[in-house]
């Protein structure tokens, strides 16, 4: 999905960069110049209108773990079976109403902000290939497992599709 908002942007700087080196070359290229002018509006106008708007949350919507349950003992890596109600699962890219795709959250927030772009780091994983299953890998000892839907942007769709429970892992 980044491809999506980074082509623009690069396509404004490369015709930045060419309109600048235009000038110190060619004073009298007149034409090129107004032909990189409205490329650059053109771009700039796809870049505004490429990030639609967090689309709402249907009623009843909700996520759930499929096969684990708070406080359970599991051995590592963990599956985990993601579930979720009046949603589809999507790839990332597109932004679709009532669909989106699953994150997992290791030992950190219960959920994020509606609309806040989730994270991608060690505690934070996404499954934008529309996967409904993961094996986790965790250490042994107790950790919080949240289970965080969002849209093709990796914008959180907020609490109310977001679900945490504890798990303990065997040595
Ligand atoms: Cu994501």
């Amino acid at each position: 999905m980044y491809k999506k908002i980074l082509i623009p942007i690069f396509a404004i700087v490369f015709v930045a960069c060419n309109n600048s080196s235009n000038k110190e070359t060619e004073t009298t290229a007149d034409t090129s110049n107004k032909t990189t002018t409205e490329d650059t509006t053109h771009n700039m106008t796809a870049m505004t209108t490429s990030v639609p708007e967090l689309p709402a949350v249907p009623d009843g919507a909700r996520v759930f773990f499929k096969n684990l349950k708070n406080n359970e003992t599991v051995s590592s890596p963990v599956k985990v079976k993601m579930g979720v109600d009046k949603m589809k699962v999507d790839t990332t890219g597109p932004v679709v109403a009532a669909s989106g795709h699953f994150h997992i959250f290791i030992d950190a927030e219960d959920s994020l902000a509606s609309g806040v772009i989730v994270p991608k780091d060690s505690t934070h994983l996404h499954y934008g290939k529309a996967q409904t299953e993961a094996d986790v890998p965790l250490t042994p000892g107790k950790h919080k497992l949240t289970l965080q839907f969002a849209d093709g942007l990796h914008r959180s769709y907020g609490s109310r599709l977001a679900t945490t429970i504890n798990v303990n892992v065997k040595k």
